[in-house]
């Protein structure tokens, strides 16, 4: 049967401002920008975001690549730390302004809608050190006008916008796993940094809202999802797996969409002391502005069991008490990048979306594979002869398009990512990329993966 896909389903790839772009001509640095400068030794090779994919330099050959693969989307961001002069007063920097400015016009002079997110984990250092970054409800403040910026610069021409990109791998990463900024484990912390993500999401949503007046404009949020099974169906297990989901899903996800936090949470919160300070204020705006649309980053699916130790043991509170990883036997593994490989979670986000959340219109935003020395799999002309990464894109397109004939309102797919990018703190460990990258080189070449996308997107229809 011909796997078709809906009318003006969006086709592309997603990247961000600090993967790609690199730090030429920044006047500020991020928080990546700043922990490369402080510890390269944490980074892989010891390779931080100075040239990134060389995007700033290179936009218009990239997107001309972009173009010649169909797509007709593509999500990047806009860079705080690049845009804003002056972070109180919101001044800009005007060779930024170009810069975006070019970048948009050419993304639209090539049939390439842009979608332009505001936070992919990248709020300048500044803010941190003198308010303790998202711990503070004064950079909510700080972000609404960097927003308000961005509205009014590139509103005219830029339609779609997302205010966050991922928020609980700030929360995870930062306040409680240590992988990324400022690498402390920190329950209480955490569930504030939490919250007033949450809250930035909604007072930009509101802005938005008293600043569009045309109805073609639209703004949503980026979520990872990570599907949580119970290793077994005892109650135990089921329990662990529900608290997981609450934790690494809901936090976001229901106040993006329903306006409100899930009350067994926030009474779990509570029980520990480790709830977040609010106002009534504040929760009536995340009640009234939600979402009008999400997109959903999908990799790996959550495998989960009751936990070996009591969760009422002591020491520092984190989330993961109440739950243990659990390794399915036999399961696939992407080892590069040591994620689950399971394509069916892809119709389970979907049905879930369609049965939970009212059936809110979202897209795959990311989605993808990213493998080590690819090079090994270059041909005599040089071309890397990706077959993992068609039958990894095949597999989770034919669970989507099956989601979709049953009703899912997903209206688009995006790949992370069109070019091999620089990733946080792996680096240029792992390639992801239609399109790949000679780091030392800058030289682009399309893989076979970028070939067969081509034709995908140019029918709308699986192969
Ligand atoms: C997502 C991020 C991207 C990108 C991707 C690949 O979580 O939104 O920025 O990095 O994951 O993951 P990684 O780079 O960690 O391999």
């Amino acid at each position: 049967m011909v796997k078709k896909f809906p009318e003006n389903f969006w086709w592309g790839a997603a990247t961000s401002g600090p993967q790609s772009e690199g730090r030429f001509n920044k006047q500020h640095a991020n928080v990546f920008d700043y922990w490369f400068e402080q510890s390269p030794e944490e980074f892989y090779d010891q390779i931080g975001p100075d040239v990134a994919s060389n995007f700033y330099n290179s936009f218009e050959s990239d997107l001309s690549m972009m173009e010649e693969l169909s797509f007709n989307s593509l999500r990047t961001s806009i860079q705080w730390s690049r845009l804003i002069d002056d972070f109180e007063t919101g001044s800009v920097n005007q060779d930024a302004v170009r810069f975006y400015n070019e970048v948009i016009d050419t993304m639209i002079q090539k049939g390439i809608r842009p979608v332009m997110n505001l936070h992919h984990f990248d709020i300048p250092v500044e803010l941190y050190h003198k308010y303790g970054g998202w711990e503070s409800k004064k950079v909510v403040e700080l972000f609404v006008l960097f927003a308000k910026r961005c509205f009014e610069l590139f509103g005219d021409r830029v339609k779609d916008w997302f205010t966050h990109n991922e928020p609980i791998v700030v929360v995870e990463g930062g306040y409680l796993h240590q992988f990324h900024y400022p690498k402390l484990v920190d329950g209480k912390k955490a569930m504030q940094v939490a919250y007033n993500l949450n809250l930035a999401s909604a007072k930009v949503i509101q802005l938005f809202k008293e600043m569009t007046t045309s109805g073609d404009s639209r703004i949503g949020i980026i979520l990872n999802l990570t599907p949580t099974y119970p290793a077994t169906n005892s109650a135990e297990d089921q329990q662990a797996a529900h608290i997981a989901e609450l934790f690494t899903n809901r936090l976001f996800l229901d106040p993006a969409i329903k306006g409100e936090f899930p009350e067994e949470l926030v009474e779990l919160l509570k029980e520990n002391q480790v709830l977040w300070e609010s106002t009534k204020e504040e929760l009536a705006i995340i009640k009234q502005y939600t979402i009008d649309y999400l997109g959903v980053n999908y990799y790996h699916p959550h495998r989960v069991k009751a936990p070996d130790i009591s969760p009422n043991s002591v020491g520092e509170w984190v989330p993961d008490r109440y739950y243990d990883e659990y390794e399915l036997p036999g399961r696939r593994m992407n080892l590069d990048r040591g994620w689950e490989i399971y394509p069916k979670a892809i119709y389970d986000i979907a049905l879930s979306i369609k049965e939970h959340y009212g059936n809110i219109a979202w897209f795959v935003s990311e989605n993808g594979m990213g493998i080590s020395n690819e090079e090994r799999y270059q041909d005599e002309t040089g071309v890397v002869n990706d077959r993992y990464r068609i039958d990894f894109m095949t597999e989770h397109l034919t669970y989507l398009h099956q989601a979709i004939e049953e009703g899912a309102n997903c209206f688009g797919y995006h790949l992370w990512t069109p070019i091999d990018c620089w990733s946080w703190s792996n680096a240029y460990k792992n390639r992801y990329g239609l399109i790949s990258n000679n780091i030392h080189t800058q030289i682009k070449t399309i893989k076979r993966s970028g070939y067969w996308f081509k034709q995908v997107a140019k029918d709308n229809c699986l192969p």
